[in-house]
């Protein structure tokens, strides 16, 4: 049976772009998403752009699918207003801009390392490092305070004879080891916690938990060679070295005036891609495909392991309650043979049930019953 169900709507990846004030953060929306905000200077307003996510693969199979139109999947990048500097200690960024910075799912750290005299580094010099230790040890901070309210309203309630004593004390055991690690100065990436915790935990939205991608901001010159540019970052995360000023006056530009410029500044490609990439990574995410339909092919967004269900229930309850299930064929595959009816000749098409995890690139069409 073929029914194609209205897609549900789909709230896209929010990925918070953070940084001292004066970092580039809003140059780098701009260079992103093309949108043009104003310079905020120090206000606490967050801007917002969303872009559909770049996907050369979605276009293949729009020719190969020859539906009505194709729907990328969307992105969302919120740039928060500057962290500002702390001493240990002290509280400073304001509870309302934490708030915001909680609701995204990936942090985009921007680092300034470039000189501008005329608007100068809040801190009087250049020194990527030093900033993403002041960055993080906000977060540290702020996660610390979430912490250490929650396991007073803990410690108060435990001694009353609540129904839910024993998961608060599985709460409090776990955010024990939080507050450690936190203390300790490392990040909480690593942490498992059973599923009921772990849902008390996401509800706080730990900062320190958030995959991050560090983005060091050069100036002008120095971004032919961005690509090697390294910064010493202990917990690993990726990082992307750019010219935000340099890639938003490309981004500016008619189509074909862009690659002149490209060359002039010594780039292969643009840096939104990159970024959107590394985000993806950091997050674990992938992305499959609809397009058997008449109406749309489609690109959608998954957390890496998840089974076949799952990419049903990403286009519609329906598809994840009456699962049955799911035609499969790999991008590349398709890609190669040019049309499902070739593939199915190779052998490449076939049909997983529900415990199949979907892989990157797959092209899916769920069979299901109402
Ligand atoms: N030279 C240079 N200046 C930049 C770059 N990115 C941002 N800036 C400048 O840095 C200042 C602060 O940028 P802005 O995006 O407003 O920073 P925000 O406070 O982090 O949002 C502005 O004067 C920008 O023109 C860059 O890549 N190179
Ligand atoms: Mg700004």
């Amino acid at each position: 049976m073929l029914v194609f169900a209205t897609p549900r709507h789909e709230s896209p990846m929010k990925i918070g772009i953070i940084g001292l004030p004066r970092s580039g953060k809003t140059t780098l929306l701009g260079a992103l998403t093309g949108a043009t905000c104003e310079d905020q200077g120090y206000a606490r307003e967050a801007n917002r752009a969303t872009i559909p996510v770049p996907e050369p693969r979605l276009d293949r199979l729009y020719e190969i699918f020859q539906p009505k139109k194709k729907t990328p999947a969307s992105i969302d990048f919120v740039d928060l207003p500057g962290l500002e500097t702390t001493k240990p200690g002290e509280k400073s960024t304001a509870p309302q801009v934490l708030a915001q910075v909680r609701q995204v799912d990936c942090l985009l750290l921007v680092l300034r390392a470039f000189e501008k005299d005329a608007d100068p580094h809040p801190s009087g010099s250049i020194d990527p490092l030093r900033d993403l230790d002041t960055l993080r040890n906000e977060l540290v901070f702020a996660d610390l305070e979430i912490v250490s309210n929650r396991l007073e309203r803990i410690a108060a309630q435990v001694k009353k004879p609540v129904p839910d004593r024993e998961e608060l004390l599985a709460e409090q055991e776990s955010l024990l080891r939080v507050q450690q690690v936190l203390e300790e100065g490392g990040h909480l990436r690593d942490l498992e916690f059973p599923p009921q915790i772990e849902k008390r935990l996401k509800s706080y939205g730990l900062l320190r938990r958030k995959p991050e991608v560090l983005v060091i901001n050069l100036g002008e010159n120095e971004i032919s060679n961005a690509p090697t540019h390294e910064t010493d970052d202990s917990e690993g995360a990726p990082r992307i070295a750019l010219s935000a000023e340099a890639e938003k006056e490309i981004q500016s530009l008619e189509e074909e005036d862009r690659d002149l410029f490209m060359e002039e500044y010594g780039l292969t490609e643009l840096t939104t891609p990159r970024i959107i990439r590394a985000s993806y990574g950091a997050c674990g995410l992938i992305s499959f495909f609809t397009g058997g339909g008449p109406d749309e092919v489609r690109a959608w967004t998954l957390p890496l392991g998840a089974l076949a269900p799952q990419a049903g229930g990403a286009i519609h309850s329906d598809l994840e309650r009456g699962f049955i299930r799911a035609e499969v064929v790999h991008y590349d595959d398709l890609d190669r043979c040019g049309d499902i009816k070739s593939a199915k000749a190779e052998g490449v098409w076939r049909l997983e049930g529900k415990e199949y995890s979907v892989a990157d690139g797959d092209v899916i069409t769920i069979r299901f019953s109402t």
